[in-house]
């Protein structure tokens, strides 16, 4: 060995121990500002108990990672400064073989590293109502919450709200209210909601993004979803699978408002479309409809050039070329 370079070399364990102390100072520097000064502004909000634990495990996730990538540029600055070559020193590193203290740690790192990520993300699907199990056609958990045919606030009893999709907006009907039908999502704070989603024609996805729910909005299928809204506010809804021409226009809006607004609401828009006759045209509750055997369909529909949405574009009149 020459005499030049081994001088300059402090010993190994100073090394890995110095490398240790300044990953473990940043990275716990890292972690805190991820915790609490980053997860309240991370996506979507803590709208809802579902938002609020997405916010979490993106929150948990990240505070995971940090370190990792924190070891890793610690690890190539520590190296470009301290290993690099010296002047004058034109030798070979040392061929290295085997060394058991950095396999091991290496091994057990990793190790605890996966089995981490595969604990926790098993655990955050199939928890109450994660979407691993509470969720979707047939969920394994629904959420807990007494089901009853009227909804009043202050009873805890879960809210029923269809959400129904077709080419190209969302409109929701509410089964304890008469199955009122409204083109505004409205919802009350503080209480457990059942999200049943379904379509009328095509494939959609509906996409209530300041309450952390996203549920395929498919034909024939009663697709379910929970979430219960914390605090007042306004929801954007948007269609999230591509679905035709207009997709992009697919929006709308949705509100939490307080209990007892909320059934004032409700009430309100049931006696409303009771008085005029839409409650009796629309067809009667069901968790999936076939618009083929609507009555109407093939009659002279209302034609508009441009959007008219279900009715007058996408299923025309059999023969809208002749009058
Ligand atoms: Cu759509």
């Amino acid at each position: 060995m020459t005499t030049t370079q081994a001088p300059t070399q402090p010993t190994g364990a100073r090394h890995g121990l110095r490398i240790f102390l300044i990953w473990i100072v940043l990275s716990l520097a890292a972690d805190l500002l991820i915790w609490f000064v980053w997860k309240p502004h991370l996506p979507p909000g803590d709208m809802s108990d579902a938002a609020r634990h997405q916010q979490f495990d993106i929150a948990v996730l990240a505070i995971s990672g940090a370190p990792v990538i924190i070891f890793v540029l610690v690890y190539f600055i520590y190296s470009i400064v301290v290993f690099r070559a010296r002047p004058g020193d034109d030798s070979d590193g040392e061929p290295i073989y085997g060394n058991t203290k950095v396999q091991v740690t290496w091994i057990v790192g990793t190790t605890v590293i996966v089995m981490w990520l595969f604990v926790f993300g098993t655990v955050e699907l199939v928890v109450p109502a994660g979407a691993g199990a509470g969720e979707g056609p047939s969920p394994i958990w629904k959420l807990a919450g007494p089901h009853s045919a009227t909804w009043t606030p202050n009873s805890n009893t879960m809210l029923e709200v269809q959400v129904i999709g077709q080419q190209w907006t969302f409109t929701y009907r509410y089964p304890q209210f008469g199955g009122m039908e409204s083109s505004e999502l409205m919802l009350p704070v503080n209480t457990p909601v059942t999200f049943h989603v379904t379509s009328l024609d095509v494939i959609h996805s509906f996409w209530a993004y300041q309450l952390g729910v996203k549920a395929d909005a498919n034909p024939q299928v009663d697709n379910v979803a929970y979430v219960t809204p914390k605090t007042l506010g306004s929801v954007t809804v948007r269609c999230n699978e591509l679905c035709g021409i207009w997709h992009g226009a697919m929006y709308n809006f949705g509100h939490v408002v307080p209990q007892t607004a909320f059934q004032s609401w409700a009430n309100g828009v049931q006696a409303k479309e009771q008085s005029d006759g839409v409650l009796a045209a629309l067809p009667p509750y069901a968790y999936t409809y076939d618009p083929t055997v609507i009555p109407q369909l093939g009659a002279n529909l209302p034609k508009i050039d441009g959007i008219t949405g279900a009715a007058g574009y996408y299923y025309p009149p059999e023969d809208p070329v002749t009058p």
